[in-house]
């Protein structure tokens, strides 16, 4: 990767921490009644238990993290499945052209399916060689690198894809829908 310097986005501060920032409380985790659905424009729609989720084909990921509130964390080794993956899975319809990520407690946010392709984002279920704690979104969450970290959607259960985009939690709060770090898309 390139050097650190140039990939902190504008007025962006590096902390060699990692925050733990979100609405509401942890959810509890019980991996026998936990599923991850994928619903929407797809020729396949999928339910799958734990063990089947933890069975789909492994990917390692390292990249930063971007906080619209202005810390980034750099070199964050994510594991779990790529998007793609699960995308390649279910197989969008040619008229789906967005993805609500619906989180535990009513988080949602989008992304049109194209950037959820990028080869950098995955659902995320191990953090440099441990696994992902419940308070950074264990079991699963989704990592978007290029984007703001409210993209980055914890406690994931389920992907819809549709044809038009689903304004997300922060997004319908004044957040930026498109969310670039590199151009300080921070509000709508
Ligand atoms: N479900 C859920 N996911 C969420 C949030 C949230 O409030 N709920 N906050 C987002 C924001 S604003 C940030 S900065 C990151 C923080 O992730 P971390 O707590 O692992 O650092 O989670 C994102 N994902
Ligand atoms: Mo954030």
């Amino acid at each position: 990767m390139a050097d650190e310097k140039s990939r902190i986005p504008p007025h962006q501060a590096v902390t060699p921490k990692f925050p733990v920032l979100h609405v509401g409380p942890v959810p509890r985790f019980d991996p026998k009644t936990w599923d991850f659905v994928v619903e929407g424009l797809v020729e396949n729609p999928l339910r799958l238990t734990y063990g089947e989720f933890m069975k789909l084909p492994k990917t390692v990921s390292t990249s930063d993290f971007h906080c619209v509130t202005g810390w980034s964390r750099l070199n964050n080794k994510w594991e779990g499945v790529a998007f793609k993956t699960i995308a390649d899975l279910a197989k969008p319809l040619s008229k789906a052209k967005f993805v609500t990520i619906v989180a535990e407690g009513n988080y949602t946010t989008s992304l049109p399916l194209e950037d959820l392709l990028d080869e950098d984002v995955l659902l995320a279920y191990g953090f440099n060689d441990n696994a992902l704690q419940p308070e950074h979104g264990g079991p699963l969450r989704l990592v978007v690198p290029k984007k703001y970290a409210y993209k980055s959607a914890k406690w994931v259960r389920k992907l819809r894809f549709t044809e038009e985009q689903e304004l997300g939690f922060w997004e319908q709060r004044g957040y930026s829908n498109t969310a670039d770090p590199w151009k300080e898309e921070r509000y709508a």
